[in-house]
């Protein structure tokens, strides 16, 4: 029996499913990945780099033009087959959570619902003085050609700055975020890790975890990202092609 057939009976038997994923997801969307080649503007800057508080401090025109034009990118998206999926099985009775390093709405686009996003969203940004949410106006949103620095607006209540509401390096994950995710991934059937290389932690840690909770870990991606054991699948090709036959 190919590993595909053994994934899909997993799938079909569990009363319930997590879909762990990253970048990867949303790649056929469009949306580069942390792997992949940034463009333009964004292509002599390191992911890495810009997505920490000291990037902010020492040039906050730079990132949130960068996290303006990352949003841009997501409301250009369209949610693949990929990311219907995890609603698609919901509609069959069983329990379906999706929990996210993605700071994309492609999932909640494609119908799932109560996402956990573990390091954070676009959709709000917040004050970087005093944490307030901020709501921003549409000429807020607006991106030139294919980004470029731009000044972040000030916070209503105490004139700093605005960042996105995103878990930067060294930031702790929210805290009912993990503790959701932890409740999720310690008690499912099966976890289907879709397109994440695993190596941001403590996100990282959660197929290790679920696996030494009994479940069964399924892994989609390009590349094999297999941890060598017993209790898992190795699925290689591109998610919007092979979640959907898990599903056949
Ligand atoms: C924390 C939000 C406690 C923002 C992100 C040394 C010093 C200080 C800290 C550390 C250290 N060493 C380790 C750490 C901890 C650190 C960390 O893990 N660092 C890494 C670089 C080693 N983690 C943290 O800091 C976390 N906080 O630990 O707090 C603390 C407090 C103080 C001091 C220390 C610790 C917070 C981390 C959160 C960072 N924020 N995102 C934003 O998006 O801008 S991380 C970001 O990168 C993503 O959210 C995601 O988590 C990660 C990227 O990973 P992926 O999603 O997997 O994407 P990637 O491109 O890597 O891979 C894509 C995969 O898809 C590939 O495998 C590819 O093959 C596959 N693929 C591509 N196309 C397809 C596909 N698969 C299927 N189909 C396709 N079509
Ligand atoms: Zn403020």
């Amino acid at each position: 029996m190919s590993d595909m057939q053994r994934a899909s009976i997993a799938l079909q038997s569990a009363r319930s499913v997590v879909f762990f994923t990253g970048a990867g997801i949303s790649a056929e969307s469009g949306i580069p990945t942390f792997r992949d080649k940034l463009a333009g503007l964004w292509a002599r800057y390191d992911p890495q780099r810009l997505e920490t508080a000291e990037a902010f401090r020492a040039n906050p025109a730079l990132v949130w033009g960068w996290y303006l034009w990352r949003r841009h990118q997501t409301t250009q998206a369209q949610p693949n087959a990929a990311h219907l999926v995890p609603s698609r099985l919901a509609a069959t009775g069983r329990q379906v959570s999706v929990v996210t390093q993605n700071i994309d709405d492609l999932h909640e686009r494609a119908g799932s619902v109560g996402v956990v996003h573990l390091h954070g969203s676009l959709a709000h940004p917040k004050c970087f003085a005093c944490h307030r949410p901020a709501e921003l106006s549409e000429e807020q949103l607006v991106v030139q050609g294919d980004g470029e620095e731009v000044e972040p607006p000030r916070c209503r209540r105490c004139n700093g700055k605005l960042r996105p509401a995103v878990v930067w390096f060294k930031e702790d994950l929210p805290r009912t975020a993990w503790k959701t995710a932890m409740e999720m991934v310690t008690t499912c059937q099966v976890l289907v890790s879709v397109g994440t290389s695993g190596i941001v932690t403590p996100a990282a840690d959660i197929p290790e975890i679920a696996l030494a909770a009994g479940a069964t870990l399924i892994h989609v991606n390009l590349e094999d990202v297999s941890l060598d054991n017993a209790n898992e699948l190795m699925l290689i090709g591109s998610a919007s092609e092979v979640l959907p036959a898990l599903l056949k």
